[in-house]
């Protein structure tokens, strides 16, 4: 007969390959001792410590889904996940540092690049040494990327790029930017590094959320591209969308991880805290409300967990991936906003952590595709209607 564990209950550890507990185990580790000691001053100063990259680098959690010869190793969609649920137990902040570098930046590289484009930014950037951005969104309306004003022509050797986009993550670091712009109409991706002329980048201050994550804008003016930057392998919107597939995808473990942290946060918490004589614990009402964090928790790393295996399989559509997204956003913004009240007046402080998942999680549930605009993707789905 086995017991209850409150804290897996579908025995999902279980169910790892040894490789994805070993990876587990490793970013577990890094999170705790390396990201959690950090991470107060950083969300409160507003500052991303550089050297996070190069560590991640050496644990190997930059591209692990590539494969060897590209500086990845071979990991599974679960494992890539599980290093996702990790570090954004930490801060969402960390984890989208992450996830911009694997599945936005190197990724497009992998899947769309030439071999001399792949061998030249890849390894490099698998080691933390590279820093790479995903340039899609614009001011004028991130839901509907198609609407993107940023040009290229075609000129002598390449291209020239003209225009700018906004809320990029890691773009002030960056030593490179995956920027989608209309050539002839057609969406290209291109390769624009640092010390191309015209090219220029700034940071979004005072934000409230993903404080501990570098956020800023790209600026193109009259860029030349040589044309070995230009993505040979894809053209139009399926370009970047294949990226945010594996983004989106990683996400959905990731709130989990952020969620978990609040849940575990506040079973702590409640069975220390005395009122009325008793520990808060003792109560109905605060054990049911331990119930719904722990079931919308344990739904979601299973349908994380299905959608990962589908992906190594290659069983899956992007309609699944807008569920997880979703679901998975919306439930942790949800178990986070509960951590931080059932904290009480702590829980608004900085050491408690709980707050500052909540305010992340406003941003992981509209980044990558909105709340709304993933149910409209699924509506589109159910009915053959879209009503975009
Ligand atoms: P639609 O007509 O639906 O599609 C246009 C073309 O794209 C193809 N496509 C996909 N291909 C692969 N995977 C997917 N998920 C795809 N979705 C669409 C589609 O087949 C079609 O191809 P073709 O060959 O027929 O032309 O396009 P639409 O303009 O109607 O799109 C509507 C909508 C809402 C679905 C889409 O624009 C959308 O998803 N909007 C949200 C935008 C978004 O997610 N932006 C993310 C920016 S990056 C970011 O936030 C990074 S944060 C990172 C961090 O810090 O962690
Ligand atoms: P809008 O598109 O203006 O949407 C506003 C609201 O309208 C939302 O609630 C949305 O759900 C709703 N809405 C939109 N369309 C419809 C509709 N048809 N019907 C009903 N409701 C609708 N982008 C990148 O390219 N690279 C990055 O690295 C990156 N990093 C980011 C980091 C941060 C911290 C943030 C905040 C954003 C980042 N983004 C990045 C941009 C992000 O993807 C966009 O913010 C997101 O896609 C939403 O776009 P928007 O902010 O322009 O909102």
């Amino acid at each position: 007969q086995q017991t209850f564990r409150w804290d897996d209950p579908f025995d999902l550890n279980g169910r790892l390959t040894d490789d994805e507990r070993m990876i587990q185990e490793a970013a577990r580790g890094y999170a705790r001792d390396r990201l959690l000691p950090r991470i107060v001053p950083a969300f409160r100063d507003e500052t991303f410590d550089r050297a996070i990259m190069t560590e991640m680098g050496e644990m190997g959690f930059l591209g692990a889904m590539l494969p060897e010869q590209y500086g990845g190793s071979n990991a599974s969609h679960v494992a890539y996940g599980l290093i996702a649920r990790e570090i954004e137990a930490v801060d969402s902040g960390y984890r989208s540092a992450m996830s911009v570098q694997s599945s936005l930046a190197m990724y497009p590289i992998y899947a769309f690049g030439s071999e001399e484009q792949k061998m030249r930014f890849l390894p490099r950037m698998a080691a933390g040494e590279l820093i790479g951005c995903f340039g899609l969104t614009e001011a004028d309306g991130g839901s509907d990327p198609a609407s993107m004003k940023t040009r290229a022509v075609a000129v002598d050797g390449g291209y020239r790029l003209n225009g700018g986009k906004y809320w990029i993550t890691n773009s002030p670091i960056s030593d490179l930017a995956v920027v989608w712009a209309k050539l002839d109409d057609v969406i290209r991706g291109f390769i624009v590094e640092r010390d191309f002329d015209g090219f220029t980048t700034g940071k979004i201050g005072d934000k409230l959320s993903l404080r501990a994550s570098i956020t800023g804008d790209i600026g193109l003016n009259d860029v030349f591209v040589p044309e070995a930057n230009l993505l040979p392998g894809v053209k139009g919107l399926r370009g970047p969308f294949s990226c945010l597939n594996k983004a989106r995808y990683g996400i959905a473990w990731g709130a989990m991880g952020a969620a978990e942290f609040c849940f575990h946060a506040t079973r702590d918490y409640v069975g220390e805290r005395m009122l009325f004589g008793r520990p808060l614990s003792s109560r109905q009402l605060v054990q049911k409300k331990l119930a719904d964090m722990q079931t919308e928790i344990f739904l979601g790393l299973e349908g994380a967990y299905a959608l990962g295996r589908l992906l190594d399989t290659g069983a899956w559509v992007p309609e699944a991936i807008s569920l997880m997204k979703r679901n998975n956003c919306g439930k942790a913004l949800a178990v986070a906003r509960e951590a931080r009240d059932m904290h009480g007046g702590a829980g608004i402080t900085g050491e408690m952590h709980v707050m500052r998942h909540a305010m992340n999680l406003e941003t992981v549930n509209t980044y990558e595709g909105a709340h709304d605009v993933h149910a409209l993707i699924l509506g589109r789905a159910i009915t053959g209607q879209s009503a975009f």
